[in-house]
């Protein structure tokens, strides 16, 4: 599944903005409408401005519904992101509002043109489009709510994080203080980017680094995993069991220096608390902040620090390694066995002598 570009959501225009296009456009289009007869020409421009109006509103309505993600697509980790922070159900609600008054605004030019076929006086056909037009604003007037719903949803989901679900994806946990962000800043190449989580009213770090092509994100958990179970809401619950979903591996951070801002005992609580919520990926346990200590203490297995880079390239290493990314297998070869009708056709090659094959054909 690929992701989503929060950021591509086009803006949402207000419902007199959008009447006011269709009005105006729809004027214009009826200048151009040329017959010498008088009354042929007022009926073709009366119906061709209603027709315009009606087009340019149900083009509108349907782009947004097209460009806005169809929640059913996303992945669970996104679908928990958009609960949380606009709401599935509103969502679903106010897009399907769209849907609605561009299927009635189709109807309105249809009836219109119907009525238009069989009235005789000029006057009738102004009467018409005056008609038809106070039924369209009137539908815009009743889908206000949910279009300006959409534009304030938009600035929220524009914030949030696009996470690649195609891409191997690092969740960095642990208390607060600990360094999540230091160590996901350290281990990202270019800058880390800072987005929205509207499960807490933290903000939370993305970052990546590439390894043979592949984009590793990376994204840290700020105010999710560090109250006790019982008081958490059911949106936080829902976002730990959509960590599960998007995570190929969980770091979880500890500060075991002098002064960590949560005790020891209660950061080790929580880690056990993570390992019974998040049974079905590795779960490696990362002690930071090494420059602090004056001799790293023997069993802490893995120990890091953002500040010095101490243990980051290591860390790195072993998490690629039990990603095992790099370990799928070759696409362009056959599987054991393949069964073939031709013995005659003759081994393809490498697989980059195919594809250079393939792109001298190209250009053939
Ligand atoms: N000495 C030292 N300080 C560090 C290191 N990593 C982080 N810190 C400091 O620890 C504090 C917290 O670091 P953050 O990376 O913000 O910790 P966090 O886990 O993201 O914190 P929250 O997002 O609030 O949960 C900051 O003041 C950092 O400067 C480190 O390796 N060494
Ligand atoms: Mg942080």
């Amino acid at each position: 599944m690929a992701s989503i570009e929060w950021r591509s959501i086009p803006t949402v225009l207000y419902p007199q903005e959008i009447l006011d296009k269709a009005f105006s456009r729809a004027s214009k289009q009826a200048n151009l409408v040329e017959d010498p007869d008088k009354y042929h020409r007022v009926r073709k421009q009366m119906n061709r401005m209603v027709q315009s109006a009606a087009d340019i509103i149900s083009t509108t309505l349907l782009d947004y519904v097209a460009k806005w993600p169809s929640l059913n697509s996303l992945s669970d980790f996104d679908q928990a992101l958009v609960d949380a922070a606009v709401g599935n159900d509103d969502f679903r609600r106010n897009l399907g509002a769209l849907q609605w008054a561009s299927d009635k605004v189709i109807q309105i030019a249809s009836d219109s043109q119907q009525k238009m076929l069989r009235l005789r006086e000029i006057d009738g056909f102004h009467k018409q489009r005056r008609h038809a037009y106070g039924r369209l604003s009137s539908i815009i007037d009743q889908i206000s709510e949910p279009i300006l719903w959409l534009g304030d949803a938009r600035n929220i989901l524009r914030k949030l994080p696009s996470i690649d679900s195609l891409e191997p994806c690092i969740v960095v946990a642990g208390s607060p203080n600990v360094g999540k962000s230091a160590l996901i800043n350290s281990l990202s190449s270019g800058e880390p980017e800072v987005a929205e989580y509207p499960f807490t009213t933290k903000q939370l770090h993305l970052g990546h680094f590439l390894h043979r092509r592949r984009a590793y994100q990376m994204v840290d958990t700020p105010g999710l995993l560090d109250r006790p179970m019982f008081e958490r809401n059911s949106i936080e619950m829902q976002a730990i069991a959509a960590l599960e979903n998007i995570g190929d591996i969980l770091l979880f951070l500890i500060d075991d220096t002098g002064n960590p801002t949560t005790p020891i005992f209660e950061q080790e609580n929580l880690l056990k608390e993570v390992k019974n919520l998040i049974t079905g990926k590795p779960i490696l346990v990362v002690y930071t902040k090494s420059d602090l200590y004056e001799k790293i203490p023997s069993n802490l297995d893995i120990c890091i620090s953002a500040k010095t880079g101490y243990g980051i390239e290591e860390l790195r290493s072993q998490i690629i390694k039990i990603i095992a990314a790099d370990d799928v297998s070759d696409p362009l070869s056959l599987p054991e066995n393949w069964h073939r009708e031709d013995d005659s056709i003759k081994p393809m090659g490498s697989p980059q002598e195919i594809l250079r094959r393939q792109d001298e054909a190209r250009y053939l």
